[in-house]
Formats: structure tokens, sequence, C-alpha cells
């Protein structure tokens, strides 16, 4: 596949990403705002692999997928209307076709093998003989009916001026599912790269919907978009067309009851259910009913259906105008703004980690100082009170020794000699008073 180039904004989105990508797997990215990330964003990293991948998609393709011979070719000429594929009733188309805007008439080829050939193109789409040549070029290119060649092709890329193909949107025509194997293979290898889809489904074959190879191709879809291969696809804006209404039979083989209208009516409803079934987010509205080959004057409901469908198309081009570029812008700056958060989350986190640890400094330190403070006081407390204990003890002793009992119980207590048997000797004599006053104290002291 064609890869931007090296200076297009696709192309330095990519970079970003890488260096994203570094930013994140190195060590300096710590758990806690891995964390943070994974919660915002889970699986960031895959997804960042995911985008780098599809920013390389250079086709934006609205892809035309249905069954063999359901009208896919028939639609592409209707929509450019030109008529530069060649209607066949049997399986024709054998490869990818991309058609895009472009100021000048070209063809590029690529092989199975990835080379590719320019094919030059002298003429004018506008003139008739200008689109007969590019008919008929594209008709060996891509028609198995004409050349078997045409199978070794993987993609056929044609440009011409198709004003209302905005950006780098394609339309691709894709070989019909149910065909032979190998180019059936070539559509599912294309799947990742589009960005929309126009499903065509032929009513006319036996079963309808029932029948139809198309929910095969709907499963692959439902199943990249889970591996988020294709991130930019958006299953709402898909388009159904349900052609050939004009090959229903109408040959009484309806209910007696019911008129044909009746039954096409019942077809109808069925048909849309059918579809809502097998893609349950289609809007009504991109459901439509048409005769691609029989669009004109008789038909005019299908023509104004078709005008509805070209409305529905238009739309979607726009929205989808350099889709993957803006779709990735979007999840880099949520990554990135993501990243911020939690890293000011962290910061805050740490912040307060230190604003706490300080707080509760300061309140273990205003505790101790309390409780000195509580010390200090209750000390001198303390030492009041002992010393007011001290001195009303003192007081009592005192008052009580200056008493007669107090006299008599301290000079003469009970277990001693009564001081008047004592021989008065002075020096003795007052050592035996001062140690029968130092007695009475102690047993007051304690
Ligand atoms: N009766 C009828 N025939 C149609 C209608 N639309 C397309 N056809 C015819 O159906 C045949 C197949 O049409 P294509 O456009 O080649 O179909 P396709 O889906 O591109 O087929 P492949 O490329 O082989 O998968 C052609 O002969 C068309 O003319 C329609 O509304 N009614
Ligand atoms: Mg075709």
């Amino acid at each position: 596949m064609v890869r931007p180039p090296t200076e297009s904004p696709q192309n330095k989105l990519s970079i970003l990403f890488e260096e994203l990508q570094k930013i994140l797997e190195s060590d300096e990215f710590d758990d806690g705002l891995r964390k943070y990330l994974h919660e915002s964003n889970p699986d960031y990293l895959r997804k960042i692999e995911k985008c780098k991948k599809d920013l390389l998609k250079e086709d934006h393709g609205i892809v035309v997928a249905g069954e063999t011979s359901a009208g896919k070719s028939t639609l592409i000429n209707k929509l450019l209307q030109k008529r530069i594929f060649k209607g066949r009733n049997k399986e024709s188309t054998s490869t990818i076709c991309k058609i895009r805007n472009s100021e000048d008439i070209k063809i590029i080829t690529e092989l199975l093998n990835g080379e590719t050939e320019i094919i030059p193109l002298q003429c004018s789409i506008e003139t008739e003989i200008g689109e007969k040549i590019l008919r008929d070029t594209l008709k060996r290119l891509t028609d198995m009916t004409s050349s078997k060649d045409s199978k070794d092709f993987r993609s056929v890329d044609v440009g011409f001026p198709i004003p209302f193909l905005k950006g780098n949107t394609i339309i691709v025509d894709t070989p019909g599912i149910g065909g032979s194997g190998e180019v059936s293979k070539k559509v599912m290898e294309y799947l990742p790269y589009a960005v929309s889809f126009i499903f065509v489904v032929d009513v006319g074959s036996a079963g309808g919907m029932q029948n139809d190879r198309l929910p095969e191709i709907l499963r692959s879809i439902i199943e990249l978009q889970l591996e988020d291969e294709m991130p930019c696809f958006d299953p709402r804006e898909v388009i159904f067309i349900t052609n050939k209404w004009d090959t229903i039979a109408r040959d009484g083989d309806s209910d007696e009851d019911s008129s044909d209208e009746d039954q096409e009516e019942k077809t109808w409803i069925e048909l849309k259910q059918d579809i809502k079934n097998i893609w349950p987010s289609v809007k009504e509205e991109n459901i439509f009913k048409m005769n691609l080959k029989h669009m004109n004057a008789r038909t005019v409901a299908s023509a104004k259906e078709f005008e509805n469908f070209q409305h529905s198309l238009k739309r979607i081009i726009k929205g989808n105008e350099n889709i993957r570029l803006l779709h990735h812008i979007r999840f880099l700056d949520e990554l990135l703004k993501n990243m911020a958060k939690g890293i000011n989350f962290g910061l805050a986190l740490s912040k307060r980690c230190v604003e706490e640890q300080k707080a509760l400094t300061n309140k273990h330190q205003a505790k101790i100082k309390d409780l000195k403070r509580k010390w200090k006081e209750g000390e001198r407390k303390l030492l009041d009170d002992i010393q007011k204990i001290i001195k009303n003890e003192a007081h009592r002793v005192l008052n009580y020794m200056s008493t007669d009992v107090g006299k008599e119980t301290i000079l003469n207590p009970p277990e001693q000699k009564s001081l008047t048997e004592i021989r008065y000797i002075p020096i003795l004599f007052s050592k035996e008073i001062r140690k029968r006053i130092e007695m009475y104290v102690q047993g007051v002291l304690h």
C-alpha cells in the first residue's frame, strides 16, 4: 500500500506518537502516573501502536461492497455520471479499484507482488471518446471477463476530476463477495483501509438477505473494529443500497388477497428489518431502495431515492475529510491532557504528603511543647505544693512541738528513757534532745 510522504502531517503525527510512546515506556514515567493513565485511557500503549499503523494508511476509502452482480460497479457509474465500468451479468470486477479526485486523468496499477506501474492516458474524460478510452482501459485492468491478467492486480488506482470527492477520500469498487476465492480475499484484505461502506444488496437474488454473503464482510468488519484495526470507521454511517427491485417477480406468485405493491412493501419492510438485525447501528434513512439500471423518467421514486443517497454520501464524504488525522490528533490531545492531569494529580499528591508530614511534625512539636508547658506548670505547682506542704507541716510540727503535749511526746517518746532519768551532761544532753527531735521529724516525714 502507498505510504504518506515523509513531510506529510500524518507522518509528523506518527513521529509524535513514537516519541510519546518512548516517554510512556521509560522509567522516568512513574507507576502512579501509569496507573492514572490506565484508568483514563485503558490500553493506551496498544492504542498508540494502532494509531501509528493507521496513520500510515493513505486511503480514506468509501468502500462499495456486496455480493457478485449486486450492482456495485453500476452504482459507481451512476455516482460519477460516467460509464467507466461495463455492466456484466456475470462475476466481473476482479480487483480493488480506487477512484480518486485528480486534475489529470491517470491510472496506477499495483501487482500482487507490490510492483506499481503508471498507465499513460492521453484523453479528456469530459469527452465521450475519452470516457470510452478510460472504460476500455479499465475493462482490461479490472474486468475478469475481458482479461485473465486483471486478477494479478492487487489494486488499480484511477484518478480524474471528481469535484465531490474531498480531501483524500476515495470511492473503492470491490470484487463481489461469493465470487472466486482469490478475489474475495482482496476485499477482506482491503477492509481495514475503509473509513465508510456502501453495501449493495440484490433483492432479486434467491433468498434475499438470508442467503446473501454480505454478513461475512460485516462480521469481519466487526472483528476488525474490536481489534482496533479500524479506529476511524463509524458503523452508524454505513449505507445500504437495496437494488434490482425491478426483478422481483410480479407474476401472480403473491397472495391472492394482496396486490403486487403490498407484496413489495412487505418485502421492503422485511428486508429493512433483516438489515437492522445484522447491522444494528444502521440509520433507517441510510437504507435505500433502487433500480440502478432502470433509472429513468418512469422510475421517479428510484431517481428521488438516488438523490437522497447522494446527499447522504456527500455528508459522509465531508465528515470523513482528513478523518484519520483528526481522529488521531483528538486521541493524542486527550492522552496529553490526561497525562498533564495525571502529573498534576501526582504533584498535588506528593505536595500533600510533604504538607501533611509538615503538619504532622508541627502537631507533634506543638504537642511536645504543650506537654513541656504542662510539665513546667505541674512541676512548679508540685514544688509549690511541696513547699506548701512542708511549710504547713513545719508549722504544724512547730506548733505541736511548742505545746506541752508535743514537747512531752517528742522529747519523751514511750520507747526511750525519760529525760529526767538521764544524767545531765550538757553536751550529751543537748545531743540526746537533738536526736529525739530528729526521730520525731523522721517519723513525720515518713
Ligand atoms: N435488472 C436490473 N439489473 C441491474 C440493476 N442494477 C444493475 N444491474 C445489472 O446487474 C449486472 C451486474 O451489475 P454490476 O454493476 O456489474 O454488478 P457488480 O456488483 O459490480 O458485480 P461484480 O463486480 O461481478 O461483483 C449488470 O448487468 C447490470 O446491468 C437493476 O437495478 N436492475
Ligand atoms: Mg463490479
